[in-house]
């Protein structure tokens, strides 16, 4: 019996090995007595030929007539031929059509890119979405790989939720049997709970916001890479933050090369080696005046503000000390200024702008009620957050990185969606 190879092993067969592949149809072209035939696995494409004369007349029929995206089983020998794509050919002597295309295949060249959304379904057959999806695996591989390797604890935390994180006007509520719900738009408050048993912890789940903004940077649903740890300030944790996302980068550029060359991507350490420039609200404030971007202190920074303000800039680059009226109210307040807080956005440069959010936290128990106060928020929605500060608070710091933001710049997507397999924006949420 033949054994069925992956495509990639194929390539690295002998002269004349008999092999047997399994795929889907990409392309089909006829030139009189051959057919060619672009096979396609999660591996790889490989050319298979099928002559007339060297296959039987069954099998010419069948490569002639197979419809594009037809799951097939192919029999044949491995030929080198420099004219072939990578070098390398199958010279086929049977097919079994055995998952036939029961209509044209929809997704051809030339289609526009709503209809591509429309057909997210079958254009992740594409090679290149194939490609994002691989890189996308290594990275969240490697940003677990080294929490881990540096003592951080995998914690996995509700979705259902009942109060804001960062802000209500982003929330998505939900009927919860009656009562009022909503999707989380951050785990940061279960790992504040969670760093007084375990110290160092990170999640990898989904955060929903409920987004109007229709930029080519947010989603109303993302995976969130969030990290929390105990005893630790401002400094400490944008050093976590720079050591990971060069752990990232130079990690992936080794381990997603040949996804990120066949996609004509450059990712390379040097693009994100700490020290990482270091600027705080009010800097970035004058530059952007500087530029005529017509904003005031207290005002956040959007979409527009930081991708003029990331053209700036190199390599990415923290903002630090925002006005506290500009961010939640969980923020440590600057004990030299309490105008401004204690916190950290990272920002991919070349204007990308934000991919990491966080800082140090409140800690004090008066403290934190008087921002929820000076927040107009109800303190009985943040009763068990409020309870962690009455036994053994201690300092702590944390920070939120969005998977997609990371990919969509280290790729220069044009879209965030493009990193996503179903992307969920504000007019998506089919298929
Ligand atoms: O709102 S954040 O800046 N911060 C938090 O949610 C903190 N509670 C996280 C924490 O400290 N544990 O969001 C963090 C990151 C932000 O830098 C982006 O990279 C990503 O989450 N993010 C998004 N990605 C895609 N689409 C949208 N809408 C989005 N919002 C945030």
């Amino acid at each position: 019996m033949l054994k069925t190879l992956y495509i990639r092993d194929a390539f690295k067969c002998g002269e004349d090995s008999e092999v047997e592949l399994i795929g889907w149809v990409r392309s089909k072209r006829r030139h009189g007595k051959l057919v060619f035939l672009d096979l396609r696995d999660s591996t790889g494409i490989i050319q298979i030929a099928v002559k007339q004369g060297i296959a039987d007349s069954e099998t010419f029929m069948k490569a002639l007539d197979v419809g594009l995206e037809s799951a097939v089983k192919v029999r044949g020998k491995i030929k080198r031929d420099a004219r072939a794509p990578g070098g390398v050919e199958l010279h086929c002597n049977h097919i079994e059509v055995f998952g036939p295309s029961l209509d044209g295949f929809p997704i051809r060249k030339g289609v526009g890119l709503k209809f591509l959304l429309d057909n997210r379904h079958l254009h992740l057959r594409s090679p290149k979405v194939a490609m994002i999806m691989k890189i996308r695996a290594n990275l969240m591989d490697i940003a677990r790989r080294w929490l881990r390797e540096n003592g951080f604890i995998e914690v996995n935390c509700p979705t259902f939720i009942t109060a804001a994180v960062e802000g209500g006007a982003t929330l998505f509520k939900l009927d919860y049997f009656g009562r009022t719900a909503y999707l989380t738009q951050s785990v940061q408050f279960y790992q504040e709970a969670a760093i007084y048993s375990l110290e160092k912890v990170y999640s990898l789940q989904p955060s929903f916001r409920a987004e109007l903004s229709r930029t080519r940077r947010h989603l109303t649903e993302f995976w969130h890479l969030e990290v929390e740890m105990a005893y630790a300030d401002l400094y400490d944790i944008m050093k976590v933050i720079e050591e990971l996302v060069y752990a990232i980068v130079s990690n992936l550029s080794k381990e997603s090369e040949v996804e990120l060359k066949a996609l004509d991507k450059v990712v390379k350490p040097e693009m994100a080696e700490p020290p990482y420039p270091r600027i705080k609200y009010a800097e970035a404030l004058q530059i952007l005046q500087s530029k005529n971007v017509n904003i005031n202190w207290g005002d956040d920074f959007g979409a527009d503000e930081e991708r003029i303000l990331s053209k700036e800039f190199e390599k990415p680059f923290f903002v630090t000390h925002y006005p506290k009226e500009a961010k939640a109210f969980y923020h440590m307040p600057d004990p030299n200024d309490p105008s401004v807080c204690l916190n950290t956005d990272l920002l991919a440069p070349g204007g990308y702008g934000e991919i990491v959010g966080g800082g140090q936290r409140i800690h004090d128990y008066n403290l934190l009620l008087e921002r929820i106060r000076e927040n107009g928020l109800n303190v009985e929605d943040y009763r068990w957050y409020i309870d962690l500060r009455k036994y053994g608070s201690v300092p702590h710091s944390g920070f939120g990185l969005g998977i997609e933001r990371m990919l969509w710049w280290l790729l220069q997507l044009p879209h965030i969606r493009s990193a996503c397999l179903f992307p969920r924006t504000p007019t998506r949420v089919y298929p």
